[in-house]
């Protein structure tokens, strides 16, 4: 199996943790969708990773779509319950902190661009979005709807968006008034999986 991507995308952490959770060989292929010369369009036509090439020579793309193959392999442990509605909505959560990466890669790119190009209204709306995001998991996580002993799909989706705003420094107070999130993230963040995915230093 190849999953193709960067080491700083938490869409391509977030398949590289499950695949090491369920001890699955795979073969890191290191490409870089922003850079000019990249081939990840060969495996997606949209040019984005994480796509994972199976041993038969399927290609999978889109994270959520990735995970959910992942899933029907059938290896422990599971990311997902058995029952369908419960699942989905653990899938549901999956696509919340699948937002806040979005939201955090849209600020990244915006920031980048140079100062009297940049919007501040954007800057803005996207925080907001992140900000209303990490309320959500953090409730979830007080309510125990989540726990933070938990392993699953959304946790571990969360604990790479997290992970994204850590490494580039968006939204750096996330965690002041968000003590339940910052208990689940630190807890998945002592595991292998997350250790052996972290980022480069830049
Ligand atoms: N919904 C997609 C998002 C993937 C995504 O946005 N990946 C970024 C890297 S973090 C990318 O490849 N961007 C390249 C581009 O937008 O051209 C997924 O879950 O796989």
């Amino acid at each position: 199996m190849k999953l193709i991507g960067s080491y700083t995308s938490p869409f391509v952490r977030k398949i590289s943790v499950i695949l090491l959770e369920k001890g699955i060989t795979f073969e890191f292929v290191n490409d870089q969708p922003y850079s000019e010369d990249n081939g990840v369009a060969q495996y997606n036509p949209l040019g984005k990773v994480p796509a994972l090439v199976t041993g038969e020579g399927e290609c999978w793309f889109n994270s959520p779509i990735i995970a959910d193959y992942i899933e029907l392999l059938d290896i422990a442990p599971a990311m997902l319950p058995q029952d369908a509605k419960a699942a989905l909505k653990l899938r549901q959560l999956e696509a919340l902190a699948d937002g806040i990466m979005d939201a955090a890669l849209v600020s990244v790119r915006e920031q980048a661009r140079p100062p009297q190009q940049q919007s501040e209204t954007e800057l803005l709306r996207q925080r907001e979005k992140i900000n209303r995001g990490l309320d959500a998991f953090e409730v979830l996580v007080a309510e125990g709807t989540l726990k933070v002993s938990d392993l699953n799909l959304a946790t571990v989706a969360v604990a790479c968006a997290i992970g994204y705003l850590n490494f580039r420094r968006v939204a750096p107070g996330w965690c002041v008034d968000r003590p339940n999130l910052v208990a689940l993230v630190e807890n998945l963040f002592q595991r292998e999986s997350f250790a052996r995915t972290e980022p480069p230093k830049a």
